[in-house]
């Protein structure tokens, strides 16, 4: 598709959340000039390499996404030092949003329940259990191989899209998945949701990544932005997913409502 002469050209990923944050951001930038969204462009890295051929001018991501799959970090690295990282490549760290989405796996209440399984540790007493991951999460370096190398889980685990594994789980074709946690559907689906107690995963604090030099061609959208930094709390961005997931209402409608303090947290 062409695109308006000097209009800001935001991204987003292939989930819910993505969907609706790429709007809350296009509608935030046009209150200052021409803006756009390429919407659901696919995973991490599908969106990453729009963002460095310019395609697209900034996505909202997340910390520790960009500290260990991005940057390829096995431990956590300051901000300072992840922005220098992303600066060497022409990319810069923007505002946070104010909420964290992280990795973590769930499976359902009663299961747990009746196979004592509280937190990821637990697995390992159960190596038969079937687990499905979504496809991304398997193949990261904040996934799955260094999760089960963490904890030593020998389980053999299913590929699946994220959005079909709520209802995948339902049925009893998995037993376990990995979830993100402002995800809407984890307490309406009675999950009980594992306790990371070897600490293995980030944290996943909601930011934004654009092209360093986005800032300066689109200097009024990007001060609009600006304007984003701590606005959303998590309660507000699982509201927003469950419109969207439980209530199949439109992301742009959501991110209207949000943006214009009408969003309804029932
Ligand atoms: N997530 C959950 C992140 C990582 C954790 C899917 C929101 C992402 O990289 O998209």
């Amino acid at each position: 598709s062409t695109s308006t002469e000097g209009a800001l050209i935001v991204g987003s990923k292939r989930f819910t959340e993505s969907y609706i944050l790429g709007e809350i951001l296009r509608q935030t930038a046009a209150t200052a000039g021409p803006a756009e969204h390429r919407q659901g462009l696919g995973n991490t890295a599908v969106v990453l390499a729009a963002l460095k051929a310019g395609a697209i001018d900034v996505y909202p991501e997340y910390l520790g996404t960009i500290d260990a799959e991005i940057l390829g970090h096995r431990a956590p690295a300051s901000r300072e030092v992840i922005a220098r990282e992303l600066a060497e490549q022409g990319l810069g760290l923007g505002a946070a949003l104010g909420f964290a989405n992280g990795y973590a796996l769930a499976m359902p209440a009663d299961e747990a329940e009746r196979l004592h399984i509280a937190k990821i540790s637990d697995l390992a007493d159960h190596p038969d259990i079937v687990l499905g991951l979504s496809h991304e999460f398997l193949g990261r370096g904040d996934g799955w191989p260094g999760l089960s190398k963490r904890y030593g889980l020998t389980a053999r685990p299913l590929g699946i899209d994220h959005g079909l594994s709520y209802d995948a789980m339902a049925s009893g074709k998995i037993a376990v998945t990995d979830i993100y946690t402002t995800d809407a559907q984890i307490a309406p689906r009675h999950l009980r949701v594992l306790a990371d107690d070897k600490d293995y995963f980030p944290h996943y604090d909601a930011v934004l990544l654009y092209r360093l030099d986005a800032a300066t061609r689109h200097p009024a959208q990007w001060q609009a932005l600006q304007g984003l930094a701590n606005r959303i709390p998590a309660a507000a961005m699982i509201a927003m997913n469950g419109r969207a997931e439980l209530r199949h209402e439109p992301f742009a409608d959501i991110a209207k409502d949000f943006l214009g303090g009408h969003l309804d947290v029932s």
